[in-house]
This record gives structure tokens, sequence and C-alpha cells, in this order.
């Protein structure tokens, strides 16, 4: 039964005047917070929880560069159809527009075929910004392969973060990437499942 609760948590992404790995910088009180937050975000049942989400992300803002850090089916919410533990459009990352995005997709932990793609919305096939995808995202990286790939954030408007190897973004395996006029990348957690794997 799904019963999406609102805003869970924000993750305020400070003001660096260099680059920072966010998560390193972190009280840990606010990464345990956060995990606890995670269990209630789809994973219930799984052994592993989920990543927490101020480690997707690091950038610089002085360069207007971000990069993002993807692991295909990181756990078992949704069944392994996840992106970082996370799926169905439970988070969202937001990045300015006119920054460039750096995405590793790190398929290191799945024993699937998995790709990382940014698709204008549901169901599409082809990433809506050249080069925004992993390599032949419809067949996906072997298990144990990695992928970087980069691509500016012209467009502002709604997307999404989607695994196109077919049936996966049904399965649940995709977040929300918003282009807007913030001045500095964030991560959110916009819902959780209770009751879902
Ligand atoms: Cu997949």
């Amino acid at each position: 039964m799904r019963r999406g609760t609102t805003l869970l948590r924000t993750l305020r992404t400070e003001r660096f005047e260099r680059t920072q790995v966010c998560a390193r910088r972190r009280p840990r009180s606010r990464v345990v917070a956060l995990t606890a937050s995670v269990a209630l975000a789809g994973c219930g049942g799984s052994a592993h929880l989920s990543e927490p989400l101020a480690r997707w992300l690091s950038y610089t803002a002085r360069s207007k560069s971000v990069t993002l850090t993807l692991v295909p089916g990181a756990n078992n919410a949704f069944n392994g159809f996840n992106f970082n533990g996370y799926g169905r459009g439970a988070v969202l990352v937001r990045v300015p527009r006119g920054w460039r995005v750096t995405v590793r997709c790190r398929n290191d932990v799945s024993g699937h075929r998995h790709s990382c793609a940014f698709v204008k919305g549901a169901n599409a096939t082809a990433p809506v910004f050249a080069g925004a995808a992993s390599p032949d995202p419809q067949l996906g990286l072997p298990p144990g392969r990695s992928a970087r790939f980069s691509f500016v954030a012209t467009r502002p408007g709604s997307y999404r973060i989607a695994c196109l190897v077919p049936e996966h973004e049904l399965m649940g395996m995709w977040d929300v990437f918003e282009i807007s006029s913030s001045r500095l990348p964030s991560v959110t957690l916009l819902r959780s499942y209770p009751g879902e794997p």
C-alpha cells in the first residue's frame, strides 16, 4: 500500500568555496539521522541501507560543476531496481542551469546489467541531452563495469534519471532530475513508501 508522505527531509548543501565532498564534512549525527530516514524510504527488508543522500553528489561552485555518483541496484529496495537504494521518483536531484554534470555510473554491486540515463520522462528510450547516458543504455553495463559521462544542464525543466534496460524503469528504477534557477545543487528525499520492499 502506497502512503507517500510529504517531504521528509531536505538536505541543505553548504556553500563551499572549493571542491567538497558533502558527506565528509557533515556532522556524524546528521548522517545517522539520514540513515534513519532511509529506513523509511522503501528499503524495509533489505540487509543493506540505502546510500545517505549527502553522498550522491559533490560540486565546485566556482567552476559550476557537479559530480553525481549513481550505483544501480545498490540494495534490495524495489527488488534491486533502484539507484543508490532509491527509486520510483523518491529522490530529487536539483542542478542549477548551465552547470556541467559529470556522472559516475558504478554497476559494481548488482549482478545484472543496468544503465544510467537522463531522460525527458517515462518510457523514453534515449537521453534528453547529448552524452547524458552510460554507453548503449538499453543494453546496460555488465556487472562490475562502471562508466563516466558528462553533459551541460542547458534546458530548465524536470527530467528523470532512469535505467533504460527494458522493463527496469517500470520496475521502479528512476529518480527525479531538475534543472532550475537554484544557486547550488541539492539532493532531496521527496517521499517514502511505507510497507514497500
Ligand atoms: Cu537497470
